[in-house]
């Protein structure tokens, strides 16, 4: 008996001395920024990482600045920029109502020495709009509805990650790189238009798959741990740098966010982060982009949008790591009539070796 309780003792002890060894060489789930976030964190030299995340983001109803409109009211009161061209009636007869965009990004890390990270990402992109139909010039009859689809690459792009400073308890970085323009902005949809006819067109500005341009993209980013929390914030911009081969420009967009993040056991955390975000119109316009609906206008896609996420991370010894983050909006004011954002989900995994 007092062998068995001295065996206990030992072997208790020994689970206590190796537990407590964990701790000390454990590494943190708030190591990485919430998964939302890109671009979040660099490598020692010689690290590799390896990430997929899937995006999907829900859009449904419509705003004009922060105020809600109805299919019906746009149809009857929102003039159309293309009136007076064959077939294009007075008012937008065309309504989006509702939009889901998945994205499925794969990333990967390379630090070929401390200060410097690369960083290349390819995309895939799934985007998909319905819309509702009015019939005719006028009135509030519906003809019916359609939905449009496209998939496929979206733009690549490569960064460089470049460390600024480090302390035990602090990084700050600054990301450059550029953005390449390997997504489509030809995608083309079949659509129900007002007179019932059912022509196959380009689709319009939001629904294409890439920018067409090659964009500058810049960051900065801080990050700060505590014992069994942290914090960090950062900036990150889209510029673009001309005209693709339609003859437009999709709007700079420029993002802002902080967060806070907390240990919650061996190998878990939570956050909570605030994003600001900000996108301009399109600068020029696509000739073969012309219908009675608010997306076909270029002057129809400017945002800015405040949102609140809520996540959870895992990560463990051996270099996985999981994340999951939900983003919700608290305010947006949109050029519109132009689709409500409703939430946006990322779920991420990472292997760094
Ligand atoms: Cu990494």
């Amino acid at each position: 008996m007092l062998i068995r309780w001295g065996l206990a003792t030992l072997s208790l002890s020994g689970l206590i001395s190796i537990a407590s060894a964990q701790t000390h060489t454990h590494v943190r789930a708030d190591d990485h920024a919430p998964i939302g976030v890109m671009a979040d964190h660099y490598h020692e030299a010689g690290e590799f990482m390896f990430s997929y995340r899937y995006m999907s983001m829900s859009m449904q109803g419509n705003l004009d600045g922060g105020t809600a409109l109805a299919p019906a009211t746009i149809a009857t009161t929102i003039p159309n920029r293309f009136f007076g061209r064959p077939m294009q009636p007075p008012t937008l007869r065309v309504v989006p109502t509702e939009m889901t965009m998945a994205m499925q990004m794969l990333g990967l890390m390379y630090a070929p020495s401390d200060s410097v990270t690369l960083m290349a990402m390819l995309n895939h992109v799934d985007k998909e709009m319905d819309h509702v139909t009015f019939q005719g010039p006028a009135g509030t009859t519906e003809l019916g509805r359609f939905t449009t689809r496209a998939s496929g690459l979206g733009d690549a792009s490569v960064s460089a990650l470049i460390r600024v400073t480090e302390s035990e308890s602090s990084r700050l970085h600054l990301t450059i790189g550029i953005s390449i323009p390997t997504g489509d902005t030809d995608a083309a949809g079949t659509v129900l238009a007002p007179t019932g006819m059912q022509p196959t067109l380009r689709l319009p500005y939001p629904m294409q798959l890439g920018s067409g341009s090659y964009d500058v993209l810049a960051g900065l980013t801080y990050s700060r741990f505590h014992g069994d929390w942290s914090w960090g914030s950062q900036w990150r911009s889209s510029i673009r740098t001309g005209d693709n081969d339609e003859g437009y420009t999709f709007g700079d967009e420029h993002r802002l966010t902080a967060w806070y993040s907390r240990v919650i056991g061996e190998g878990w955390s939570w956050s909570t982060r605030l994003e600001y975000y900000d996108r301009d119109n399109v600068d020029g316009i696509d000739a073969a982009i012309v219908a009675p609906v608010q997306t076909a206008d270029p002057l129809n896609q400017a945002a800015t949008r405040f949102d609140a996420g809520l996540g959870l991370n895992w990560a463990s010894d051996s270099g996985h790591r999981v994340a999951l983050e939900m983003l919700i909006p608290l305010e947006q004011d949109l050029a519109g009539p132009q689709l409500e954002t409703d939430r946006q989900l990322t779920l991420g995994y990472q292997y760094s070796f």
